[in-house]
């Protein structure tokens, strides 16, 4: 079964986050599956718009750690090449692509699962959902692009704050602060991002590309991603990551 389920309806590609049972936490294939979809929705004339959203009661729990198990006195892993193959390449395709992407977040966003949704152009929210930094509880850094996204949109003390605490920031503060665009109740929250999105696949395509660029331009994300890269390197070399992905894993607290 694929790792993310796509439609095509009224000019909207719609990529739903499709392992429900480990809250859409990303393998190695669901990133395939995601640079595959999102190729077709840059070459497709037809797609004007993407609405990325997950199924069942999560949105996405960042990396699936299961793939990132050491076993003891085995060599650590090096995380940048996660970051370089498949994480950063991601952001970069979501930023660059000419087309709008609406994010639905249904419910728990955690780890690169909150800032693949921050990575989005318009990110929605359901009232239940929450954006959590949960690096720093594995003795890692805000990676897919969170050190960048997070004290622009929120200012640095609040982004310093998410992501040494790594505590469940709750949807309408999320709203609150500025970090997204807007709350619905659970329920709402699909047909209104269909809307949304159908609304913005209907509007002027290359405008649209061409506000993005205008507005995402003059940024040094791309420097900001390598430097990301750089430090999960470092950080994933630590007894601290390493303890903490086998004790994730065992749910030992
Ligand atoms: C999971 C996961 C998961 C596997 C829930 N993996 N199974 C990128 C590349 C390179 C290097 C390193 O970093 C990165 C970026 C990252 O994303 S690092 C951060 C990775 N993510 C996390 O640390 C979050 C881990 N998950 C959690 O803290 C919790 O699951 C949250 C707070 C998201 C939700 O908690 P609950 O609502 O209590 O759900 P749960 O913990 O019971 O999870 C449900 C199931 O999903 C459970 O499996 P089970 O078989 O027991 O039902 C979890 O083990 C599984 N799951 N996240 N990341």
């Amino acid at each position: 079964m694929a790792s993310v389920s796509i439609s095509v309806e009224a000019g909207v590609q719609t990529l739903t986050l499709n392992r429900p049972e480990k809250l859409n936490a990303f393998t190695s294939e669901m990133h395939k599956e995601l640079r595959r979809a999102l190729e077709q929705a840059l070459d497709e004339p037809g797609i004007g718009a993407v609405l990325l959203t997950g199924a069942g009661r999560g949105f996405c729990a960042g990396q699936d750690l299961s793939e990132r198990n050491v076993a003891p006195g085995a060599a650590p892993t090096d995380l940048s090449v996660s970051l370089g193959s498949y994480y950063n390449p991601l952001v970069r395709r979501m930023r660059e692509l000419p087309k709008p992407i609406v994010c639905a977040v249904n419910g728990v966003a955690a780890g690169a699962g909150a800032n693949i949704a921050l990575a989005c152009d318009i990110v929605l929210a359901a009232r239940s959902a929450s954006f959590v930094q949960s690096f720093a509880r594995l003795g890692l850094v805000p990676d897919s692009g969170g050190t960048y996204f997070l004290p622009r949109l929120v200012g640095t003390a609040r982004a310093m704050g998410l992501a040494l605490l790594a505590e469940p920031l709750p949807a309408e503060q999320a709203e609150r602060w500025g970090l997204i665009w807007k709350v619905f109740d659970d329920e709402s929250l699909m047909p209104e991002a269909t809307a949304l999105a159908r609304k913005l696949a209907a509007g002027p395509t290359k405008g649209f590309g061409l506000i993005k660029r205008a507005l995402y331009s003059g940024y040094s994300l791309d420097a900001q991603l390598d430097l990301e890269r750089d430090l999960q390197r470092e950080a994933g070399f630590s007894d601290a990551y390493r303890k903490a992905v086998a004790e994730f894993l065992e749910k030992r607290k």
